[in-house]
């Protein structure tokens, strides 16, 4: 039985081209800025994402609170959405590390955040009130159906960022399953952004590594930020030689996850009992719910799990599946068969 495993884009295995160049790769210690290859890299995800510079760092995760840690200090707010992975999946660091209070928006299905609703919360000058320093989007966005959030948006949160003085991050862990669906460049997506993180070890399929991108300034802090949550690390070269390979190869190719997410849910909206809004499918996540006529989502995983097909249950019922390097055309039809045959057998005891 061939494992399926759509629990998410993370589970990727590097190519063969990749190893390769984690074989061959120059390294030098980093935190003396003496790797060629993490230079190297640096230098493209900038040129790629249409800013100044850019950092290596260890995860998504780090990228983002090094963002936090720089644009921040103690006691000032960020806004961001109540759906956003910073808010829900990165254990609070902002607060617990940075001492950065969040301030949440409610996030549109699309992942947009109203842009009446982030003017009304920003403060005003007042002994009683944390100072905005931050609005943080996400793109795509991961728990609204992995939407793509387009330039024009883009332009206009930044627009109103810049009107209250305040910084625009970016969380773009997915940025280039973003630019790929909408048909635009990561750079165009990017171009209000202060900062833009984006994943090496998701769709991109390298073994580890994000990227921060932004101006000297910024990145020159953000590098001390780095050292301080001892993410310098030394002959680094070695991950990079294969983020350089993910550049290369691998952003074009993300429209065959896309087209594999869109081939799964319109086979899963067949089976009775799971809704999903497929126009809401645009990248490469497909959020499911189910209805009371099926198992929980939890039990319904592990029955699916049992027969060779991993999906994360994330509600009592909601569940998500994500396509990505490892999976084919065929692994998607063989997805939809264990999850008739499960959903048809777990329809009889209701
Ligand atoms: N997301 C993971 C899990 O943490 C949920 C996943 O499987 O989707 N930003 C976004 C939008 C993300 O989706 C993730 C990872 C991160 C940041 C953090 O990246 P890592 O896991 O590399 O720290």
């Amino acid at each position: 039985m061939r494992r399926i495993d759509l629990r998410s884009d993370t589970v990727t295995l590097p190519t063969e081209s990749m190893r390769r160049a984690i074989a061959e790769a120059d390294v030098g210690d980093d935190v003396f800025r003496e790797d060629p290859t993490v230079n190297r890299l640096e230098e493209r995800a900038a040129e790629l994402l249409g800013k100044e510079a850019a950092l290596f760092v260890v995860s998504g995760t780090m990228a983002n609170l090094v963002c936090e840690l720089t644009h921040c200090g103690r006691g000032d707010e960020m806004i961001l959405g109540d759906q956003s992975h910073i808010l829900h999946y990165e254990q609070g660091g902002c607060a617990a590390l940075g001492g950065i209070h969040p301030r949440t928006v409610r996030n549109l299905p699309d992942g947009t955040l109203p842009l009446d609703e982030v003017e009304a919360v920003v403060r005003e000058d007042n002994v009683h009130f944390p100072r905005t320093r931050l609005v943080a989007v996400e793109n795509t966005h991961n728990r609204c159906n992995g939407m793509p959030v387009d330039a024009g948006y883009m332009a206009k949160i930044g627009a109103l960022a810049r009107r209250f003085g305040l910084k625009l991050h970016v969380d773009g862990a997915r940025i280039f399953n973003a630019a790929v669906s909408l048909g635009v460049s990561a750079a165009d997506l990017a171009a209000d952004a202060d900062s833009v993180v984006f994943c090496l070890s998701k769709g991109l399929s390298a073994p580890a590594g994000a990227l921060v991108c932004g101006s000297e300034a910024f990145i020159t802090e953000a590098r001390r930020n780095r050292k301080v949550v001892g993410g310098g690390m030394r002959q680094a070269g070695v991950l990079g030689a294969a983020g350089l390979v993910a550049l290369d190869e691998m952003i074009e190719r993300l429209s065959e996850d896309h087209e594999n997410a869109r081939r799964l849910a319109e086979g899963l909206v067949e089976i009775p009992g799971v809704m999903i809004d497929v126009s809401f499918v645009r990248t490469n996540i497909v959020f499911m719910d189910v209805a009371e006529t099926l198992p929980a989502a939890p039990e319904l995983a592990s029955r699916l799990s049992a027969e060779g097909l991993l999906i994360l249950p994330l509600g009592p019922r909601k569940l998500r599946a994500v396509t990505h390097y490892g999976i084919t055309r065929d692994d998607i039809d063989g997805a939809l068969a264990v999850f008739q045959r499960v959903c048809k057998a777990g329809a009889h005891e209701f």
